[in-house]
């Protein structure tokens, strides 16, 4: 008997393995939902750059890696400095923070003191639960309020969904984790943090500030 060459043995033995590898290639990976750099940790925020506005063209250069999509007068900064002051980071040394005063966040038509990032790896139909850590600044002393809203892309036509609608943001300095539930309507989910007003302290602009960390999202698992 004829004995098999070299040759052929690999062959055969290729097309065994791409074989049993077409199942796997066919089976969808199970969808994973997914909220980029929720810890803020990127760019890492050097020396005197404490706090980044993206209204300054520098600072919007910095951000663009971010994953986020920060509004005016939103950004990252460092733990235990600028607006986060007297606050350690919930998780890791950074964190985002949203300035406003009374004037700019009482327009809904500007992006001002607000920042946001599409959630993938959805399904429609799943529920899911997104999770954050909020504090106020430290040194405020008038009451802001945080508007937190899913939605689909604005060209959609459909209105976001208020997960937290103008509710204060009662912990001053320390951190207070907040969770809400939402069924997805799409597989990519813009999820917005928008900061208000509803107390000035002071006549000053600027005098009120959110601070953000530790955001995250997982599916609730079926009943
Ligand atoms: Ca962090």
């Amino acid at each position: 008997m004829k004995k098999k060459s070299p040759i052929l043995k690999v062959l055969a033995a290729a097309i065994l393995l791409s074989a049993a590898a077409i199942p796997f290639a066919l089976a969808e990976p199970p969808k994973r939902p997914q909220i980029v750099n929720g810890s803020f940790e990127e760019p890492a925020i050097q020396g005197e750059a404490a706090f980044l506005t993206p209204s300054v063209p520098q600072d919007v250069e910095r951000l663009k890696d971010a994953g986020w999509a920060f509004g005016f007068s939103t950004g990252i900064c460092r733990a235990q400095e600028g607006y986060a002051e007297r606050l350690t980071a919930s998780d890791g040394r950074q964190v985002a923070f949203l300035q406003g005063d009374q004037q700019m966040s009482s327009n809904p038509n500007e992006p001002w003191n607000i920042f946001g990032i599409d959630m993938t790896g959805l399904e429609p139909g799943q529920e899911y639960e997104v999770s954050w850590d909020q504090a106020g600044r430290a040194t405020d002393i008038g009451a802001s309020a945080l508007r937190v809203t899913v939605g689909l892309p604005a060209s959609s036509g459909q209105p976001a969904i208020p997960l937290v609608d103008r509710e204060p943001v009662t912990s001053k300095g320390a951190w207070e984790t907040v969770s809400r539930r939402f069924t997805a309507t799409g597989e990519v989910m813009r999820l917005n943090f928008n900061h208000f007003i509803v107390e000035p302290g002071n006549p000053h602009e600027g005098s009120e500030s959110t601070l953000i960390d530790n955001v995250k999202i997982k599916k609730v698992a079926n009943p």
